[in-house]
């Protein structure tokens, strides 16, 4: 916010310096509308439009949103026959540009390009970029019977619009953007982690958030976790009231383990609540869990193994974020419990075998899992060799919350160790990539933890002045006012409470390493303290 309101004052303070700088930019570059003419091979520029500053309504927007002036190119790839993968690219006038590209992610399986992310790009100064990933709409109908529009979604389209966009930027400015950055969180995490692995000379930088990339495994988790939660009847287990009785039981019992009674479990690794400690003795009430209650409550924490081999094929969800929120994407509601049938079973349907009719309660978690990622392996982004993306000077920056309640966070953190592994050790990783831990933020955003936080700028401060991030500082707000602020320290590192001060302000917090199993004890308030294994 400062820094913006900075940049906004030094533009409007200095315009003849903007205007020269402006002129002799822009006297390279192409206008607006004579963009249009260009012919890249595989795309179609649809239009290109100046638009001037004021209100904006995107297509299919309900509201106009307020931007500054921008070129707006409107344009289609078509790398196969069957692909038809719309992009927009707008591009700020010469004296407003920051000389970056950035490229915004998607959510879910989301055929819509992202106009809020690239608005916010846009007041920052960035050329933006943004595709529909090929389809229009979440219904994973569009797979069927089309395998290359499949691809488009998994891999191609982000790449195709970030190859279009670097050089549709360049002929409007007359120069190549100095960087490019990709930002995107869920199935825009997923994205981000397709191009660090995939096409590691796209990006010099990638801001990946809870990123959905261990995808076919997750959508297998999907599909168990709702088996798990609902009936023979289809009708769910626990309803939502207990759901959040959970969230508060497990704070309760776990809240203390990090050394500070503030709401919010730190690391869920050292929960071990057992929901079989709210069992009900006598008769179902409010304040307590029936049976298969219990046991639904359980397979959703352990996850889904391999009926044969005993492995974890998913990890579970995590203690804390069974319903910490009234929303339903702030609790287990949105993905796993309110839906009348598995989340994305689709997948299975439409993409896999091909059978609209298919009944997910006949799966074979062991050699449906198998098939699957025999067939689609391009589905998931689990390369754990980032040596490319390294070699070319990239900086990855993961982050993702401790209760997120759609992308388990355990997932994340086990992929980390992993690429860890494989990248020569902790120290050789963290030259370019970084994973940010946020207790008690939900997916992507909300939850009690504090959750907002500037990657980008983190990250840009890594790519282009080589100050690599420690920890990123986050915010919490309640109805608008900030009412606390912590650091989010870098994995496998914790905040830790000084001791003294404001336990609501992150200058009072220092980010220290500690074996991930060993609770701490500081203070005599860890509810299940006695109980843990
Ligand atoms: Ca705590």
């Amino acid at each position: 916010m400062t820094r913006r309101l900075i940049a906004g004052f030094l533009v409007s303070m200095l315009p003849v310096a903007a205007e020269v700088v402006s002129s002799a930019a822009a006297s390279n570059g192409t206008a607006c509308s004579s963009l249009a003419a260009l012919t890249i091979p595989t795309i179609t520029i649809r239009s290109a439009t100046a638009v001037p500053a004021g209100p904006f309504t995107p297509p299919g927007g309900s509201s106009a949103m307020t931007l500054p002036a921008f070129c707006r190119v409107e344009a289609t790839a078509r790398p196969t026959t069957d692909s038809e993968i719309k992009f927009e690219v707008w591009i700020p006038p010469a004296e407003a540009w920051n000389s970056k590209l950035e490229g915004v992610g998607n959510g879910g399986y989301s055929g819509a390009i992202g106009y809020a992310a690239m608005a916010q790009g846009l007041r920052r100064g960035y050329a933006v970029v943004s595709t529909d990933t090929g389809h229009a709409g979440d219904d994973m109908k569009f797979g069927q019977g089309h395998p290359e529009k499949i691809i488009d979604w998994a891999y191609r389209s982000v790449h195709l619009m970030t190859e279009a966009a670097k050089v549709i930027v360049r002929d409007a400015q007359g120069r190549f953007a100095d960087r490019a950055y990709f930002v995107g969180c869920s199935s825009g995490g997923h994205q981000a982690m397709t191009e660090a692995q995939r096409y590691p000379d796209d990006y010099d930088g990638i801001v990946a958030g809870d990123p959905a990339h261990n995808r076919i495994r997750q959508t297998f988790g999907f599909l168990y976790s709702w088996v798990s939660t609902h009936g023979a009847d289809g009708k769910p287990i626990v309803p939502l009231t207990k759901l959040q009785l959970l969230t508060k039981s497990v704070v309760e019992a776990c809240d203390g383990l990090d050394g500070l009674k503030d709401g919010i479990i730190d690391d869920p690794r050292r929960c071990h609540f057992d929901p079989g400690k709210l069992a009900c003795k006598n008769g179902e009430e409010a304040t307590c869990l029936t049976t298969p209650q219990v046991d639904a409550v359980r397979k959703m924490y352990d996850g889904l193994k391999n009926p044969r081999t005993g492995e974890q094929i998913f990890s579970g969800w995590p203690r804390g974020s069974e319903g910490f929120g009234d929303d339903p994407i702030q609790s287990w509601r949105q993905y796993v419990v309110d839906p009348a049938e598995p989340m994305r079973v689709g997948f299975f349907r439409y993409f896999l075998f091909h059978d609209p009719n298919w009944d997910y309660r006949t799966i074979d978690y062991d050699r449906d899992l198998a098939y699957a990622e025999q067939k689609l392996p391009f589905m998931s982004s689990v390369e754990k060799d980032l040596s490319p993306f390294k070699k070319r000077g990239g900086k990855l920056l993961m982050y993702t919350g401790w209760a997120d309640p759609v992308v388990p966070p355990m997932d994340t953190v086990a992929y980390y160790d992993a690429a860890v592994k494989a990248n020569g050790g902790l120290e050789k990783t963290r030259e370019f990539y970084r994973l940010f831990m946020a207790p008690g933020m939900g997916h992507c955003a909300g939850g009690p933890g504090p959750n907002q936080f500037d990657a980008l700028t983190a990250l840009e401060q890594w790519v282009e002045k080589a100050t690599a991030p420690e920890k990123l500082i986050a915010s919490h707000s309640t109805n608008g006012k900030i009412d606390r602020t912590r650091p989010l320290c870098m994995y496998p590192q914790v905040a830790r409470y000084k001791g003294t001060g404001n336990s609501d302000d992150a200058a009072n917090f220092s980010c220290v390493t500690e074996a991930p199993s060993t609770p701490v004890r500081r203070t005599n308030t860890g509810g299940s303290g006695g109980s843990r294994d």
